[in-house]
């Protein structure tokens, strides 16, 4: 599908600015008079190498040396109705629970509307104190995988963008809505200022707008958030300059928001899917990651409806079926007559099994966007190039329409022999389930008092601490195993956030603290299971856990090295006959080892640990569990086995 992409108006050069308007903005600072001088935005033609020397007011300002406005009296307000007002009521239209970011002048007008406008003010959206640009994109990256929602983050300038830069990429690979800001100051930094400055990220953003007026800004903050939520769905940039920020708004209303429109599957092609469903005598729905709930919610619907057995993504990421449904599993018989998959990986849409005789027209089609790119290679990600018949349409949308062709096509005898293979489905599944745990558990007892602490005993130590609650595991758990896989109930559509969307590592920490964002205003807690080199990317997210007191036990793997790439090195000694005994150098955290609880004391988090006795280790995740459960992020640094 082409994919959205325009850069509103013309990108013009506006140079650098010199003397009296850095000075008029210099000046604006001191007094918190806003620049609305039209004067002070005009290029003076300068290039960046005949930049101006900072003014007097810069350098004071960059010193820390200006002394806030004194407090405006009733009928003395610098400013009226700044345009930044405008800006955060859209966003809370747009019900955006949060604004994550790490202050910065070029958005200062912004900031102080969301902590200042509006009643109560410095909610919906909140602003959320992110110690680096990377973490306030993360954590957006998580809320949106575990709401289907975007979250904004507000960058700063140039270096701000750059510094987000990761993130914005790993959001778009996982094809996750978030909502970015970045705030632009031509006139006071122009280090940190670029004529086009979405152009850095424009590869991996789905739609961006540089806005030249106040009524375009407000605008494109609503297409920005329509186009993040419109699969496939990705982060979004507006640029918004300082003057817009701080422009009078005067009489300017802010636009109706006009909700997105997704696209679905015509009803010719719906029909033809529910008679293939119904025609079948072992019809399969193979189901990848929708975008929200409410597309899990139909997808049940649809395979109970037709009684047929369903593969679930669940344990690789959100949004998808229900793993422990009845339904969910290989059912009552592998061969398929007809396959649905939606957003699935390919792999799962294929009709397995010997051919019937009796089954002359076998069958499959896969609906949504699950395989294909969005821009940049999916391959790995989406399993491959799907197989069979494929519809490039959203599968979400397209459910209600298939549900009501379903509906319409289905006999009372149909639903008689309907009932019967779901009876015969649950059956084969809940063995299937027994025979799998059966096998799990004699698996993973394996090392199970040992110490270093086995990554099994983790997950199966927190289960039932946490079996009865409303959870969400939001750290990837393939390097720690991935043994919630066997030994935890994936069904909600949240509970598992999946791997970090394109292997960048920097990234549990502050997914999870995203994460629990979300979980707070729900009542649900978050388990982040913490590896120790990803941590050390960016770990003053901690801060912001503490700082907003939000649900989230961290458990450190920590098992003192890269260990991934620890392999990968010893492997390649091996192969070239140099010997292992090198291997560690670069690849391992130790000499000194890293005290993660001292490292969590210092940003004002609870914690525990080292804890390398297992038998330690069921008490400190009670304790850990109760201070989350008071609203107090806990960190257990638990000594590991490497994987
Ligand atoms: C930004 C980034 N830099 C480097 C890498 C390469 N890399 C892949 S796995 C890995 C090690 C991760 O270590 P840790 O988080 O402690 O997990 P472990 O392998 O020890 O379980 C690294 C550095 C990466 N994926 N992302």
């Amino acid at each position: 599908m082409a994919r959205s992409k325009k850069t509103q108006g013309p990108v013009t050069r506006r140079g650098f600015l010199k003397g009296a308007a850095t000075a008029a903005a210099g000046a604006a600072a001191l007094t918190g008079v806003p620049v609305t001088d039209a004067g002070a935005a005009q290029s003076t033609g300068g290039s960046p190498d005949s930049a101006p020397p900072p003014s007097p007011a810069q350098v004071e300002r960059d010193a820390g040396n200006v002394r806030p406005p004194a407090a405006a009296r009733p009928g003395q307000r610098a400013a009226v109705r700044p345009g930044s007002d405008l800006m955060v009521q859209v966003l809370r239209d747009l019900g955006v629970e949060y604004v994550a970011g790490n202050p910065g002048s070029s958005f200062e007008g912004l900031q102080e509307s969301i902590i200042n406008y509006g009643t109560p003010p410095n909610k919906m959206p909140e602003f959320i104190t992110a110690l680096h640009e990377e973490s306030a994109v993360t954590m957006a990256h998580g809320y949106g995988k575990a709401t289907g929602k975007p979250m904004c983050a507000v960058l700063h300038g140039t270096i701000g963008v750059q510094h987000a830069a990761m993130s914005i990429y790993q959001a778009y690979y996982d094809r996750t809505p978030a909502l970015l800001l970045a705030g632009r100051d031509l006139g006071f930094i122009a280090a940190h200022s670029a004529n086009d400055m979405a152009g850095m990220v424009r590869s991996f953003t789905k739609w961006d707008a540089q806005p030249r007026t106040l009524a375009d800004s407000l605008t494109a903050i609503q297409r920005a958030y329509n186009e993040a939520i419109t699969p496939p769905c990705g982060p979004t940039l507006v640029v918004l300059d300082i003057e817009l920020q701080k422009e009078e708004a005067r009489e300017l209303k802010v636009p109706a928001y006009a909700a997105a429109k997704v696209t679905a599957i015509d009803v010719g092609q719906a029909r033809e899917i529910a008679k293939g469903l119904l025609d079948a005598q072992n019809p399969r729905i193979a189901v990848g990651r929708l975008r929200t709930s409410d597309g899990v919610k139909a997808a049940v619907e649809l395979a109970e409806l037709v009684g047929a057995s369903t593969s679930t993504a669940a344990t690789q990421g959100p949004m998808s079926f229900p793993q422990r449904h009845p339904l969910c599993g290989p059912g009552a018989s592998a061969t398929y007559d007809y396959v649905l998959g939606l957003e699935a990986p390919a792999a799962t849409v294929s009709l397995s099994g010997p051919a019937l005789s009796t089954l002359l027209n076998r069958d499959t089609a896969n609906i949504g966007f699950g395989g294909i790119a969005p821009g940049v290679s999916r391959a790995g990600a989406g399993g491959g190039t799907p197989s069979g018949r494929t519809i490039p349409i959203d599968a979400e949308a397209s459910l209600p329409v298939i549900i009501e062709e379903t509906r319409r096509q289905m006999t009372p005898e149909r639903q008689r022999l309907i009932q019967e293979r779901a009876g015969r489905h649950a059956a084969a599944n809940t063995q299937a389930r027994m025979e799998e745990l059966r096998r799990a558990l004699e698996q993973k007892r394996a090392g199970w008092d040992a110490s270093p602490v086995s990554t099994a005993r983790i997950y199966a130590e927190l289960w039932p601490l946490i079996v009865n609650e409303d959870w969400i595991l939001a750290s990837p758990s393939g390097f720690s195993g991935g043994h919630n896989t066997q030994l935890w109930d994936h069904n909600r559509p949240y509970s598992y956030l999946g791997g970090q969307g394109a292997g960048g590592m920097g990234y549990g920490a502050p997914a999870s603290v995203g994460a629990a964002l979300a979980a707070k205003s729900r009542g649900r807690i978050v388990i982040n299971v913490q590896t120790d080199g990803d941590l050390n990317y960016a770990p003053g997210v901690l801060w912001t856990a503490v700082h907003h007191q939000l649900p989230m036990l961290t458990v450190m793997h920590n098992n003192r090295a890269w260990h991934q790439e620890l392999m990968f090195v010893e492997y390649m000694c091996g192969v070239r006959g140099r010997g292992g005994d090198r291997g560690h150098i670069g690849t391992t955290l130790r000499e000194p080892n890293i005290d993660y609880r001292a490292m969590a004391m210092a940003y004002g988090m609870e914690g525990e640990g080292p804890i390398s006795d297992p038998a330690k280790l069921n008490a400190a995740l009670k304790r850990g569990l109760a201070s989350v459960k008071r609203g107090q992020p806990y960190l257990i640094d638990v000594i590991t086995q490497p994987r």
